[in-house]
């Protein structure tokens, strides 16, 4: 049995293979069914329902791009154990309700379950929650902001010290201007061809993209928990578009206040889908970058250096610009890193972000 279902697994996610899997946590329903959801880039996330009408989130944590898992999915819980330590008086039902809570596995108790080679996870569904990939009114942008500050609030007095940086250097921009400059030697010529107007916004804005940087590494800006992986897409909000919980926190890490405000205003101001090909349906939006950053001071202003806050318009546009930078690179390299729906598919979404970059820079005034 065991072995069969190893070799189903790895050509593809038979239901039988889910099924083992997701038994094999401490939950206490059994697996009904299961569908996959295609919206991260680097791990496969499936949705399961069961017999006892509880749903969950198994998720399979790609361990080529997060080398030490279990150091993963430690800092995963200790925010998840943080955040719960401040709702005392909530009960561990409700609270299940509308925030991020993991599930250990049976046996081992730990909070992932290693089938040979691959690494998972699993996360109690948040009922008649819904998200977003594009922005429509201020009001949901508004209530993003004050999601992702309200979580960097609700963090900020836990020890960052105590986290592993799952990625390091994710968001350094030295180390992906470095990435980028080593590929650019090995790219092929179609490629470079392909996407010399993007190489150039690059190497055009190398000065202005290390001021952040520097202010960091300088101790101008203070290391913090960050989330580092804000997009809207990773907010949970109610019908009615009241912000729930914020989710997908692979990436929480030691980082600076700009990686979080910066990478939601990316998807919250965009008009399009960050894969968007039509250049020309890509606007910044003003307005919504107001609405946001009311909603993420509401919950931050008080804790907030005014270094911090001069710097967060650079933040925005140096995610976005970080962002297009390392979509350029995964193309340059022949995409071995994000997923891709076909050949182009980092390239559009580079172009995409660069354009979206200079969007804002002329808006922004
Ligand atoms: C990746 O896998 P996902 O969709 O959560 C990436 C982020 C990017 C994002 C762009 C570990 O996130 O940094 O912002 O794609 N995560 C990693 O959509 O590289
Ligand atoms: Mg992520």
């Amino acid at each position: 049995m065991e072995s069969n279902i190893q070799q189903d697994y790895e050509t593809n996610m038979k239901e039988e293979t889910i099924k083992y899997i997701f038994n094999s946590f401490n939950h206490g329903s059994n697996y009904l069914s299961h569908s996959e959801l295609n919206t991260g880039h680097i791990n496969d996330t499936f949705f399961v329902n069961t017999d006892s009408g509880n749903k969950y989130i198994l998720q399979r944590i790609n361990h080529h791009v997060f080398k030490d898992v279990a150091g993963l999915v430690n800092n995963k819980v200790l925010i998840s154990n943080h955040i719960r330590s401040k709702f005392s008086n909530v009960s561990e039902e409700e609270f299940t309700k509308t925030n991020l809570t993991f599930v250990k596995a049976k046996n081992t108790g730990l909070y992932y379950h290693k089938q040979n080679v691959d690494f998972w996870n699993v996360m109690v569904f948040i009922e008649e929650s819904i998200t977003y990939e594009i922005v429509k009114n201020e009001e949901l942008a508004y209530e993003g902001g004050k999601l992702f500050g309200a979580f960097l609030n609700l963090t900020s007095d836990f020890d960052a010290g105590k986290l592993i940086e799952v990625i390091p250097k994710f968001h350094d921009m030295s180390f992906r201007y470095y990435q980028f400059q080593s590929v650019l030697q090995s790219a092929s010529k179609e490629r470079l061809f392909k996407a010399i107007d993007s190489i150039n916004i690059v190497t055009d804005l190398k000065e202005e993209m290390h001021i952040l940087q520097n202010l960091k590494e300088s101790g101008k800006i203070k290391l913090r928990v960050t989330h580092n992986d804000t997009k809207i897409s990773n907010a949970l909000f109610s019908k009615d578009n009241k912000g729930i919980c914020v989710i997908d926190t692979d990436t929480v890490m030691p980082g600076i206040v700009h990686y979080d405000f910066g990478d939601a205003i990316r998807t919250i101001c965009n008009s399009a889908a960050e894969d968007e090909a039509n250049l020309d349906l890509i606007e910044f939006n003003v307005e919504y970058y107001k609405a946001y950053k009311k909603g993420f001071l509401e919950k931050m202003e008080l804790s907030l250096s005014s270094v911090e806050l001069k710097y967060l318009p650079l933040g925005a546009k140096t995610m976005i610009f970080i962002m297009g930078l390392r979509f350029l690179t995964d193309y340059l390299n022949n995409d071995i890193y994000y997923k891709i729906k076909y050949p182009e598919h980092n390239l559009v979404r580079a172009k995409n972000q660069f354009k979206l970059m200079q969007s804002f820079t002329n808006k922004y005034k």
